[in-house]
């Protein structure tokens, strides 16, 4: 019996979770810290809505090196369910990387199981020194980060696009090697210390036999109570929650981590052992409602200023669902609350909003923000002198390493509220829009 790709992405993120827990124990303490405050809401809650397991893992986050790495990576997570959507340029918060994330698009495929992986890959033209950076790309060309089964499975899923549950399990425990990680260095100390030199982020993507991923992310009810038992558990909290403040209709994506380890690493001439490396973290996330253009413009613009003068601030961006949607400043799905007992006068979506006869609810965001990751990686990466040139966005070139264009985020959210109004429309009998 062939397995769904919803069945296969959730299995891969369970193994991938367990394989991480090994890796990284303080990530045990927090999903376990998660599940607690998670629970003791939902015995909290009234008409307890929440449901079950709700910490499963949203998200995680990979950083990869060559362009094939990434259209690899595309055709192996295609395999789950999960396509591009979404640039995101790091280099305006001077990251030598720029990023899409592979997700589930459809909202049935998010319900069964919301896994997706913040996707980022190296801009070796960032690197100042050219010798380094024919150096960076030199090592680079020599790794393979895919197993060859993999790839062989990939081309056979490419063939005929459905596994069993044997090719399931075998699919999954090859991909696993990409994101395993590797203690000991594929290059000097010398080397690592040259690109670290550079950029902390240079030597995490260059050095290492693999993308290993660097963090994952349960979802949590209270991100606030979250921060404050991290540090009573002893995982070292990143000082302030990343994205919108706490609201009553929350927006867009709240973030907070523990900061990366310090771990042991060995370097490949042997020369040297019991070097330190700082890489991977635990991260949770609090989602909020997805924003039309209007509001994400409203949006960016109190976290800029926010950075700067602090003319703009949040209370400025409504905070009550009503309000939001008539000033189209977020995505709803609409339903139809009554029937009908008699002909419509009013048939405009407002009215039927006012009059009862149509309910709405926020749709959720489901992606990332740019300023906020800049923040979670620099919060990892630490502090120290970096040589980088200075860059722009460049998305024909990630596109064009990814072999395909990403997807817009925005355009999946606008269809899905448009599929709820058409859906509404067709109930009560009307004309559409
Ligand atoms: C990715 C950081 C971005 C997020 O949640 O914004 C991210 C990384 O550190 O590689 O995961
Ligand atoms: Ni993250």
């Amino acid at each position: 019996m062939a397995v769904s790709q919803d069945d296969i992405r959730a299995k891969f993120a369970s193994a991938l979770s367990e394989m991480y827990r090994r890796e990284v124990p303080q990530y045990g303490t927090l999903l376990e810290l998660v599940a607690e405050i998670n629970q003791h809401r939902n015995e909290d809650s009234l008409n307890g809505s929440i449901p079950p397991r709700i910490e499963v893992e949203r998200h995680g986050a990979i950083r990869l090196g060559k362009p094939e790495e990434l259209a690899t990576i595309r055709r192996l997570f295609q395999i789950l369910g999960m396509y591009p959507v979404g640039y995101y340029d790091l280099s305006v918060a001077g990251l030598p990387v720029h990023a899409t994330c592979f997700r589930p698009l459809s909202k049935e495929s998010l319900a069964k199981n919301p896994f997706r992986v913040f996707t980022s890959l190296l801009r070796p033209e960032m690197i100042e020194d050219e010798n380094l950076r024919a150096q960076a790309e030199e090592i680079l060309s020599k790794r393979q980060i895919f197993s060859p089964r993999c790839i062989q499975l990939i081309k056979e899923w490419e063939q005929c696009p459905t596994f069993s549950q044997a090719q399931v399990d075998e699919f999954i425990k090859e991909s696993l090697e990409t994101f395993r990680w590797h203690r000991t260095t594929t290059v000097s100390k010398e080397t690592y210390q040259a690109l670290q030199n550079a950029h902390p982020l240079i030597a995490d993507v260059v050095c290492f036999r693999g993308p290993h991923i660097n963090h994952l992310t349960p979802r949590v009810v209270d991100i606030e109570v979250a921060q404050i038992e991290m540090l009573k558990r002893g995982l070292h909290a990143k000082e302030s929650i990343e994205g919108p403040p706490l609201m009553n209709c929350p927006i867009l994506l709240r973030q907070t981590s523990f900061l990366a380890l310090e771990e042991k690493v060995d370097f490949s001439d042997g020369a040297e052992i019991d070097g330190k490396h700082k890489a991977r973290f635990g991260e949770i996330e609090q989602r909020g409602m997805a924003l039309k253009p209007k509001g994400r413009v409203l949006y960016d613009k109190i976290i800029q200023s926010k950075a700067s003068s602090d003319l703009v601030d949040f209370a400025s961006f409504p905070d009550d669902y009503a309000t939001i949607r008539k000033e189209k400043l977020g995505y709803f799905t609409y339903s139809v609350a009554k029937t009908l007992s008699g002909p419509l006068l009013k048939r405009d979506l407002d009215s039927l909003v006012e009059d009862g006869i149509v309910s709405f609810e926020p749709i959720t965001y489901e992606d990332f923000l740019p300023v906020s990751a800049a923040g979670i990686f620099q919060s990892n990466l630490g502090t120290g002198s970096v040589h980088i040139v200075k860059a722009h966005s460049d998305e024909a070139l990630f596109e064009d390493a990814l072999g395909t264009s990403v997807l817009d985020g925005f355009e999946l959210y606008r269809s899905m509220e448009e599929s709820s109004l058409i859906q509404v429309y067709d109930t009560l009998g009307l004309s559409p829009l």
